[in-house]
């Protein structure tokens, strides 16, 4: 069977730009059924910057949880925690002598987590793309549904899987396609359209917490920046937007439309009007997913037998393919 496999990093507590850009997605997977899917709370990606160990644990949870309530089923989908397959962190050794320092040096991402001063950045921080693919291919997943952020991540993996492939002269690891689709795919700060969404932003006003009760995602809505002027009548008209169209993209995530049924539905309305509706669409859609995860969170042992169920059901795939990894290689062995 072909395989799907997505994760998130348990960095702090789930945000709007998570649930649209890439539990959504795996959920439509899931319910598609062509695929077998994998899905996996990545705490080992975690912690490539600073996690306080009881957040890191509560996050896993939290992550886990709201996998589950937004319609994860661990009966058809694999949901486990990174970290207690051992497999992915010694596959990616291997992959961390595949992969070149040119490469890494090329990617987006750790230049912005690492600010201006990556001599202190962390050295996991530097390799995360070499374990991203070694969680992609250690189930020799094809398909990996992301938010545009990942993009150049997943490239990054199907240069490894060929440069192995190549320098061992074998035809195994399979190319991997990140899975970009519909509107939502970058779901910006709230308080600045040019950066995006992010678990660990400064200020808990840029973001919609999966979490967040209707008064806060209410308020955060109507505090929202925008420009002063109403909704354009053509989708041409949001260019140069990045604040309006960033709100026309997650109503349109959140509602299954496109941003131009959105436009037609908004033609010429003012925020005032747009703002709230918004919010209630998001509160109509959020609401029952927070309810929902809150109670899955009061019984913390019960998600850590659905993620050591998952993580049994993991290794059965991923050992014998590190096993045939291992041989390739011409590590000793039984
Ligand atoms: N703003 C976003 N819009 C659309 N998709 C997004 N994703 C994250 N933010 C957005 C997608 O969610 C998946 C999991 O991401 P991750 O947790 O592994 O890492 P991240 O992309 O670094 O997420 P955050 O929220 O920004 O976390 P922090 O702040 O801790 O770094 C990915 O598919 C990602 O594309």
């Amino acid at each position: 069977t072909p395989r799907v496999f997505s994760g998130i990093k348990p960095s702090g507590g789930l945000t709007l730009g998570n649930y649209l850009g890439a539990i959504k997605r795996f959920v439509d997977w899931q319910e598609a059924g062509t695929h077998e899917t994998i899905y996996c709370v990545v705490d080992l990606h975690a912690i490539t910057v600073w996690q306080d160990p009881a957040e890191l644990h509560a996050a896993t949870r939290e992550v886990a949880a709201g996998f589950i309530a937004s319609g994860i089923d661990p009966t058809k989908s694999v949901l486990f925690n990174q970290s207690q397959v051992a497999a992915h962190a010694q596959l990616a050794w291997i992959f961390n002598c595949v992969a070149r320092v040119g490469w890494m040096n090329r990617m987006t991402q750790f230049k912005d987590k690492a600010g201006s001063n990556a001599e202190k950045a962390s050295l996991g921080l530097y390799a995360y793309p070499a374990l991203m693919a070694a969680d992609i291919l250690v189930y020799h997943a094809t398909h990996v549904p992301v938010g545009e952020d990942q993009k150049q991540h997943v490239e990054l993996t199907r240069d490894i899987a060929q440069k192995f492939n190549h320098d061992y002269k074998v035809d195994f690891f399979p190319e991997t396609e990140p899975v970009i689709e519909g509107p939502a795919t970058r779901v910006m700060n709230l308080r600045d359209g040019t950066k995006k969404m992010s678990k660990s932003g400064e200020s808990d006003m840029e973001r919609i917490n999966m979490t967040d009760d209707a008064d806060t995602i209410a308020k955060k809505f109507k505090k929202a920046k925008t420009d002063p002027e109403p909704l354009p009548e053509t989708l041409e008209g949001l260019e140069g937007r990045p604040e309006a169209k960033n709100l026309v993209d997650i109503y349109a995530g959140l509602s299954g439309m496109t941003d131009e049924q959105v436009i037609a539905e908004y033609s010429g309305a003012g925020w005032g009007r747009f703002k709230p509706a918004l919010a209630d669409l998001a509160v109509e859609k959020l609401a029952p997913i927070s309810t929902e995860m809150a109670r899955l969170m009061a019984d913390p042992a019960e998600i850590d037998r659905i993620l050591a169920h998952g993580a049994e059901q993991a290794r059965v795939i991923a050992n014998p393919i590190l096993k045939r990894t291992y041989e390739i290689v011409g590590l000793v062995g039984s």
